[in-house]
């Protein structure tokens, strides 16, 4: 078979796949390839490995043509497919989920940290050279804390990465089995008859009332507010101003899933009006082409990261290796 490899998989998952006795025609580079190149290389290939940023969409599947049979991406969101084109085709989809949860649960709390704390604000003091000016103050950049009685963790989408994101953050906050223990809200796309049993699952499992919501009691009783859910026609632009207007004012907002979940232009306008303590932006809609003076990277109470959630060694060689598996599954 011939496989069309996208980018440089890395040492192992890359003599992995030419030890294999198939044909590899791989762009080993860390730069994407020209869409020239992979539409001319695709042609009559059994198997594609791609990423993020490589669309999936009729012109690929046409270029490759009827011997294409697996398209495997080095993610777990597969929202880069033009999905009703692959089934059409009855083509298979790899893609890669759990090999990333710890690493994107470390970067959720990160950034809950970094919000609550106020943390790229305190950075900014130090490096801008302000710290001498900046006067000691007994409430200098504080802000609310994990310990908060009766805090509500919200989660938009509840899935494994939310999972691993709130059994950390339980770390932090008042113990599970005290008067103040914190509660978990989410929401989920998934409608299902025995919802009760699911949450009375999940409070058994996080040892803390854990309940779906509808969105806006979600926007409205959070005071942590993580975004985990893929992107898709319903959830893109769900974070607007109508959304962040029910918001509380000490409330964060992360984002760990994908940047136009989030109207950027709301939160921009929600933060400077002090809507909202602060956000944490693993992503950003119109991600990578973000200029410096973008208003949310301008802005002191949001934290803008360039995409890094499951950057770690470990998880980027787990993708790698399970990228590759799928393609030969
Ligand atoms: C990757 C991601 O960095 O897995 C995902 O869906 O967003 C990230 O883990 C990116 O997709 C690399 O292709």
């Amino acid at each position: 078979h011939k496989i069309v490899v996208c980018r440089d998989l890395g040492k192992e998952a890359m003599s992995l796949l030419y030890s294999s006795d198939h044909e590899i025609v791989a762009w080993e580079k860390d730069s994407p390839p020209p869409r020239k190149w992979v539409l001319e290389n695709v042609q009559g290939a059994s198997g594609i490995c791609v990423m993020m940023v490589d669309k999936v969409d009729e012109s690929l599947l046409d270029a490759a043509g009827p011997s294409l049979k697996v398209v495997s991406t080095f993610s777990v969101g597969y929202d880069h497919f033009d999905m009703a084109a692959v089934r059409a085709r009855n083509i298979r989809v790899g893609y890669t989920p759990n090999v990333l949860n710890d690493a994107v649960a470390d970067i959720a709390v990160l950034l809950v940290l970094m919000t609550m704390r106020r943390i790229g604000e305190a950075i900014q003091i130090v490096q801008e050279g302000r710290w001498p000016e900046t006067p000691w103050s007994p409430f200098l950049l504080t802000g609310p804390a994990l310990t908060k009685p009766s805090l509500t963790i919200g989660f938009l989408g509840f899935g494994r990465i939310s999972h691993c994101t709130l059994e950390r953050l339980l770390a932090f906050t008042q113990p599970r089995k005290s008067a103040h223990a914190p509660r978990c809200i989410y929401t989920s796309s998934r409608v299902r008859s025995n919802q009760q049993e699911i949450d009375n699952e999940y409070t058994e499992q996080f040892g803390i009332a854990t309940r779906r919501v509808e969105v806006d009691v979600l926007a409205r009783e959070s005071d942590i507010l993580i975004i985990l859910c893929s992107l898709n026609k319903d959830t893109k632009g769900m974070v607007n101003e109508a959304f962040l207007e029910k918001m509380k004012s000490d409330a964060v907002l992360i984002n760990v899933a994908r940047g136009p979940i989030v109207d950027s232009t709301a939160l921009a306008t929600a933060l400077e009006n002090g809507h909202l303590c602060g956000a944490g932006l693993d992503v950003i809609d119109g991600e990578p082409n973000i200029p410096r003076d973008h208003p949310l990277v301008l802005n002191p109470r949001c934290v803008v990261l360039p995409h890094v959630g499951s950057a770690s060694d470990m998880s980027r060689t787990g993708m790698a290796k399970l990228c590759k598996q799928q393609v030969y599954a």
